[in-house]
């Protein structure tokens, strides 16, 4: 398998090289978005694969057959990696485009375009968790050693897509600059369907009854931890070992719970407090 053990560095953040070269960075940050792509921006693990679903059932009108035949990536591809050039589909009415890039890379071609932004973000804490889990299953990750190695590292910023804080405050400082809507994973839990007529009226989508039926039903856990084009267990083992954990691996809230000692939460917290406290942004979770 190639570039497993190359990592990249772009604008300031470490990227793993089997997913990312100089060459396709450059390519997405000079991305000409138009005003018609709807662009899904979050950090890993913070409910991306779930609003890819969500989008794909809603721009189908409720029909399933999309999301079980073509792979996620397929349908909303990543802005970043090397095969976007490829999979983007230049002809279609309203493109559907992933990122995990920060905000200062991609916001000043946004605002030009008038592209509609979706930021996905969820409670740190259980992004800390899920990537820890993520990176022991991700073959072109770096291994994370213990929790607590892990948990520093992420705190510092130096896991691979950089700082959870530079993430969300990047993006989020931009939410009246750009065309943009803001979805908690939380939110998705607490209310899909709720949510899910938030994005209908920011797409100017309309959803009917029968769509939000289905699309509550196929975008549940139990369902997509099932659908293979949205569990990437059509990726090969020497890329994702399956063996070693699931993508789609317990998609609940407050997970962390399980697996932070107090001074491990304690230290979380005054971090969190140090860099969002004066922030001044939305952010619907509770830390403790
Ligand atoms: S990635 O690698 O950045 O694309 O990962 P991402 O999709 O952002 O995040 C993966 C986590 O989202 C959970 N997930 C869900 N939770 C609830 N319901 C649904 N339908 C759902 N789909 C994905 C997935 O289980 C990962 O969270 P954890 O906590 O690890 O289970």
């Amino acid at each position: 398998m190639e570039r497993m053990e190359v990592t990249e560095t772009f604008a300031g953040v470490t990227l793993p090289g089997h997913l990312h070269t100089q060459e396709s960075l450059a390519f997405a940050a000079t991305f000409p978005f138009r005003p018609t792509d709807v662009v899904i921006a979050t950090y890993p693990k913070s409910g991306t694969t779930w609003m890819q679903e969500i989008l794909t059932l809603l721009f189908s009108r409720g029909d399933a057959v999309p999301a079980k035949t073509i792979p996620n990536w397929e349908r909303a591809p990543w802005l970043e990696q090397i095969y976007f050039r490829d999979a983007v589909r230049d002809a279609a009415a309203r493109r559907l485009i992933t990122t995990h890039l920060p905000a200062r890379v991609l916001a000043p071609a946004l605002q030009q375009s008038k592209a509609k932004v979706i930021y996905v973000a969820r409670n740190p804490k259980d992004v800390a968790v899920s990537f820890y889990h993520f990176h022991r299953l991700a073959k072109f990750l770096p291994d994370p050693g213990s929790f607590d190695t892990f948990l520093t590292r992420f705190l510092e910023g130096t896991v691979h897509y950089g700082s959870w804080f530079d993430h969300v405050k990047g993006w989020l400082g931009q939410r009246h600059l750009l065309d943009m809507l803001y979805v908690t994973y939380e939110e998705l839990h607490q209310d899909l369907c709720g949510t899910a007529r938030r994005l209908s009226a920011f797409l100017g989508c309309p959803v009917a009854p029968e769509t939000l039926a289905a699309l509550e039903q196929h975008c549940s856990f139990a369902a997509m931890r099932d659908n293979a084009m949205a569990n990437y267990t059509l990726i090969p083992r020497e890329i994702m070992d399956h063996s070693q954990g699931r993508f789609m691996r317990k998609g609940v809230v407050g997970d962390w719970r399980a697996h932070f000692s107090p001074l491990q939460a304690a230290l979380f917290d005054r971090l969190y407090q140090e860099e969002m406290g004066d922030a001044g942004l939305p952010l619907r979770w509770p830390m403790a």
